[in-house]
């Protein structure tokens, strides 16, 4: 059943043109695999995994079964003083995949809430140890780190900012974006000096007021950003000479799309907190994850008084959830047991070859790169930098292929099932929406 414009009104949609989708809704009624079908009954390529959610594909039989029976045998348990076994298993789970410095895992019901609670639980980290001064944050230009309040203060995406005023203090070091690097594949060789702006903020305030630095170690939806080579590695040396806690911002990153379980792993740095989302459920059941090392755990227990007192007073009614960390078991698993990151390894070297033939294409003024992921950058219409890549997204979409469009970019994040067919019809696609735009 078509719903009317007038059914259409009562939901107030989540970063969309809600005018403009009422009037012209895309309404997806099923998915399987790589593919959507929509409200007409059209089969839709998922170029973006959903939100950068479904790399293993859609309907994955193994996760269904496991929510299902889930539900059925514990729908809902509370998570403040009681447990049970799920969120256990899927804490150790996610220790293990992650970088062996980070032991300790708290769960959320989104990646924005893990924003919020990681910056929580490194100014208490630095509280416990009798430092309470340091409470500023660093964050980077064009950085997107979810929507709630603290995550909002360390972002750097103008656009999601300016119509809410300031929130934590926080302040910015620029992005990673170098003329010299435009067209890169993959890291972009030269930039990674670019790390020692952080100095420069640490002269400025001062380290010793400063509780952590928080960067997604590839930034998404700025527009696929890859760390230039050795800049990672130089934030983490900054951050250990000012005794600075350095944040990955991992809820795309985490857990498959750049061809490692990590970035950390791939890129070779550890952060001393990761924040995780999206892929950890494969976008099933809303989960968030805050992986930590043992000696911020420990500032919390050491310092949490009689052992009745709760030592992180912090929690959502659906951290935990046993319906959420049962999906994640079964997601990760399908990730585990499948090699699915041997296809993201092998697909990336074709997916990176067919996403750089769109150099020279109208309009195209930068393409990067890096595991199953890609950013193009499109030239403004004058004064309007967002109507072109909507334009194209549009254009995609009548041919088949859902794409996201945000800022000046198109961006794509394939599923890690992806195969080579599907990725030469996609670009295929991309470009002709380019020639054919305006
Ligand atoms: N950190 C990062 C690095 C993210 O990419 C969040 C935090 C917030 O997660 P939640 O679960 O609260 O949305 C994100 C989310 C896009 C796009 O197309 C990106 C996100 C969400 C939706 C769309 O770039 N990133
Ligand atoms: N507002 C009220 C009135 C509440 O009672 C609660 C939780 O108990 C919240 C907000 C927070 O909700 P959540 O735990 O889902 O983040």
């Amino acid at each position: 059943m078509t719903l009317s414009r007038e059914q259409l009104e009562a939901h107030w949609m989540p970063f969309t043109g809600n005018r403009q989708f009422k009037d012209q809704p895309r309404m997806m009624a099923s998915a399987k695999g790589a593919y959507y079908t929509d409200s007409q009954g059209r089969k839709i390529f998922d170029a973006l995994s959903g939100l950068w959610t479904c790399g293993l594909g859609h309907g994955r039989e193994e996760i269904t079964a496991a929510v299902s029976v889930q539900m059925s045998s514990l729908d809902y348990s509370p998570g403040f003083q009681y447990g049970h076994k799920h969120s256990f298993e899927l804490a150790n789970k996610v220790v293990e995949l992650t970088p062996s410095n980070l032991e300790y895992v708290f769960f959320t019901g989104s990646g924005s809430e893990a924003i919020d609670t990681a910056l929580k639980m490194a100014r208490g980290y630095w509280r416990h140890k009798g430092r309470p001064e340091k409470s500023k944050f660093i964050g980077r230009m064009k950085g997107y780190h979810g929507v709630n309040f603290g995550g909002l203060g360390v972002g750097g995406i103008e656009f999601n900012r300016k119509m809410f005023g300031q929130s934590v203090d926080a302040d910015h070091i620029g992005d990673t974006l170098l003329d010299e690097n435009k067209f890169s594949r993959g890291m972009p060789a030269t930039g990674a000096h670019l790390a020692d702006e952080l100095e420069q903020l640490l002269q400025l305030h001062g380290a010793s007021n400063i509780a952590a630095v928080i960067v997604e170690p590839l930034s998404g939806t700025a527009g696929v950003l890859p760390p230039p080579v050795g800049y990672l590695n130089r934030l983490r040396e900054i951050c250990d000479k000012h005794e600075l806690l350095l944040i990955f911002d991992e809820v795309i990153t985490g857990f498959g799309r750049m061809g490692s379980m990590t970035a950390a792993e791939e890129f070779g740095v550890a952060p001393d907190i990761m924040t995780l989302a999206k892929q950890i459920t494969n976008g099933t059941i809303p989960l968030g994850a805050v992986v930590v090392e043992s000696d911020i755990y420990d500032s919390f227990m050491e310092n949490g008084g009689p052992d009745y007192m709760i030592e992180f007073p912090h929690g959502y009614t659906y951290s935990a959830h046993p319906v959420a960390c049962a999906a994640g078991i079964a997601a990760l698993d399908v990730l585990v047991d499948n090699k699915l990151l041997e296809n993201v390894k092998s697909m990336s070297s074709k997916f990176e070859a067919a996403v750089h033939s769109l150099k020279g294409s109208p309009f195209v003024t930068d393409i990067r790169n890096y595991g199953l992921s890609a950013g193009i950058s499109l030239e403004h219409y004058p004064g309007e930098p967002l109507r072109r890549p909507f334009e194209v997204g549009l254009k995609c979409l009548e041919k088949g292929f859902y794409v996201r469009w945000g800022g000046d970019t198109i961006q794509l994040a394939p599923p890690f099932i992806v195969n080579e067919k599907q990725v030469d019809d996609l670009i295929n696609a991309v470009g002709e929406s380019l020639h054919e735009s305006g």
